[in-house]
């Protein structure tokens, strides 16, 4: 039943000039999901719980254009100490990174990257005193290892939505990201860049948007 009721919007959607059918190529350390005016078009199939869940996804959406994509990329953390591998030899802050690419699926024209035009902001961040990773008994919110968590904002993948007040992503290389399985498997275009928020390591879940244009 639910098909019939989504065909006369399909057909309605599909009228537009402007529609274009859009490949997208991402990867991420560790887990993403990415919105594009407010829909969930694709999410990371590997779970954040998954060790070393480095991936890439492709994946093909429609759109009309120009459109808002809108992408949560979270770093895994044990608990909201930030840290993994807890009271083994491995224990550390572990970190992040995340790149994305949007083509046109019939021309192979880019319509958008991450780069330092993309805007991020950070809900989770922990530990908040780098310190906390050489604890032997490290307690999330206590001492060295507090905290910073903030809950998704309202509408946040939506086209509307105001995020003027977001910073710039940062643009990091290859080299301090270290990307594994995956990575090497799509062709980047030169313009896309692996980005994340200030801190690689400390920021553990992070917002970005990015628009696509024709
Ligand atoms: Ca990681
Ligand atoms: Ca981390």
């Amino acid at each position: 039943m639910r098909i019939l009721f989504a065909l006369p919007f399909l057909f309605a959607s599909q009228a537009f000039a402007n529609d274009v059918t859009v490949t997208t190529d991402v990867w991420a350390d560790n887990w993403f999901a990415l919105y594009v005016n407010g829909a969930l078009v694709i999410e990371d199939s590997v779970p954040i719980t998954t060790e070393r869940s480095f991936n890439a996804e492709t994946g093909t959406f429609q759109v009309s254009l120009p459109a808002q994509v809108a992408i949560i990329a979270k770093d895994y953390r044990q608990n909201d100490t930030g840290l993994e591998y807890i009271g083994t030899q491995r224990q550390q802050m572990g970190d992040g990174g995340f790149i994305a690419q949007f083509t046109d699926a019939a021309t192979g024209r880019v319509l958008g990257v991450t780069d330092s035009s993309t805007v991020c902001t950070v809900i989770h961040r922990a530990p908040l005193d780098v310190s906390c990773a050489r604890e032997r008994n490290p307690l999330a919110g206590s001492g060295a290892c507090a905290f910073q968590s903030a809950p998704e904002p309202a509408n946040w993948t939506q086209a509307g939505f105001n995020d003027s007040a977001w910073p710039a992503a940062i643009e990091y290389s290859e080299h301090a990201v270290g990307p594994k399985d995956g990575y090497d498997r799509i062709r980047w275009d030169r313009s896309a860049s692996l980005i994340w928020t200030s801190s690689l390591e400390q920021d553990n879940t992070i917002l970005c948007r990015l628009s696509l244009m024709q």
